[in-house]
């Protein structure tokens, strides 16, 4: 199709508790929703950075730029545009893979509501539903992580993820396995350690963790392959897959033997699902990663996880995970799923009136 304008809209969305990480404490999720008006019908997609470059190297107000000043006019003076041109169509410019995802995820959205077919028949899904798992801060205390930890147990989580970092690993781990018995437990350290921590690091062997993920900085792949061979624990890559080629690198070489996939990290959900394919044809599970998304993103999320060899609990979790409020229809988890969705497109409704209502500033129209 042809498109026509892309609008730009920024949202604060408050969460419902903080976020802290090895990487920062988020109080709210500044959102980046992109709409590409086609000749075929309107799309959302939605930018998973976040305000400040301490996650990633991209951030909001960049990614908002690098749309307004590269991606957006190569898109609009396209003849035609499909989502499975927009990547070549967008690779004069290098990196800014978060940017890049937003705007194919928002022709996808339109190219497939337009043809009538839901994202999961679009990524060749293999189930109706996703087992969720939820990502869980790090505390002010043991006694409020545990609080937290059984509060989600009780809505139905079938995996808990804790963040960690030096000074809050060992005690932590052993307190939520000690209150969760059985339920699958795995940890994400963002970065946090360097080579020298694996001889602590393999203390961790003895909670039954399903993997250990992303311990080291993003280009440190040496160091992921060392601690693998010390380690009983599963090493899973996530900031450092950024697209299915890394990943096929970082797998050969014994870095990871499971995948953290999330669309916003390789460039679009398209390489996401590529990223699916070299690692099932490796042998490697993957599950879906988590961006404090709103529906939006949720929605696409949620989809892609229902592809064959996401066999991990991913961190979709329900909208109230994260909001009071959804800017879509909420997920809501029954009996710790998720249904995929199955109208056309995301198969969700953006609330035009709240995107509007919740604005922090008027949106941008490219033409
Ligand atoms: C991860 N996500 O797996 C990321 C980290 C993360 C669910 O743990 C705003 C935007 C806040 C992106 C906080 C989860 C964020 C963010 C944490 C990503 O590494
Ligand atoms: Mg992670």
């Amino acid at each position: 199709m042809k498109i026509l304008a892309i609008e730009l809209h920024r949202v604060a969305m408050p969460l419902v508790r903080p976020f802290q990480t090895s990487f920062g404490t988020q109080l709210a999720r500044d959102v980046l929703l992109v709409r590409v008006r086609g000749s075929d019908g309107d799309g959302w997609g939605e930018c998973v950075a976040m305000t400040d470059p301490v996650y990633s190297s991209e951030y909001v107000e960049g990614c908002e730029r690098v749309i307004r000043s590269y991606l957006g006019a190569a898109l609009l003076a396209a003849p035609e545009v499909t989502a499975e041109t927009v990547g070549d169509l967008l690779s004069f410019v290098v990196g800014h893979r978060m940017a890049k995802a937003a705007l194919e995820t928002a022709v996808l959205d339109a190219q497939t509501r337009a043809s009538g077919v839901s994202l999961g028949e679009y990524f060749g899904a293999v189930r109706t539903e996703v087992e969720c798992g939820v990502s869980v801060g790090i505390a002010r205390s043991v006694d409020e992580l545990l609080d937290e930890v059984g509060g989600y147990i009780d809505e139905g989580y079938r995996r808990i993820k804790l963040k960690i970092k030096p000074g809050w690993d060992l005690e932590p781990v052993r307190a939520v396995r000690e209150l969760i018995g059985e339920t699958p437990l795995q940890v994400d350290a963002n970065t946090a350690y360097t080579r020298a921590d694996i001889g602590h690091l393999r203390a961790l062997d003895e909670f039954g963790l399903l993997l250990i993920e992303q311990p080291f900085v993003e280009e440190d792949i040496l160091s992921h392959i060392v601690l693998a061979e010390a380690i009983e624990t599963r090493v899973c890559l996530d900031e450092s897959i950024t697209n299915a080629e890394v990943a096929v690198d970082a797998i050969g070489r014994g870095a990871t033997s499971v995948v953290n996939v999330k669309a916003g990290r390789v460039g679009g959900y398209l390489e996401a699902v590529r990223v699916h394919d070299v690692c099932a044809e490796l042998g490697v599970p993957v599950w879906c990663g988590g961006m404090l998304e709103t529906g939006v993103g949720r929605a696409a999320n949620v989809a892609l996880a229902a592809m064959e060899n996401f066999t991990l609990p991913g961190d979709t979790s329900g909208s109230s995970r994260y909001f009071a409020e959804d800017l879509t229809e909420p997920f809501v988890l029954r009996d710790g799923r998720l249904a995929v969705p199955t109208g056309a497109g995301s198969g969700v409704e953006v609330r035009d009136e709240l995107v509007r209502e919740w604005a922090s500033r008027e949106p941008i129209v490219l033409r």
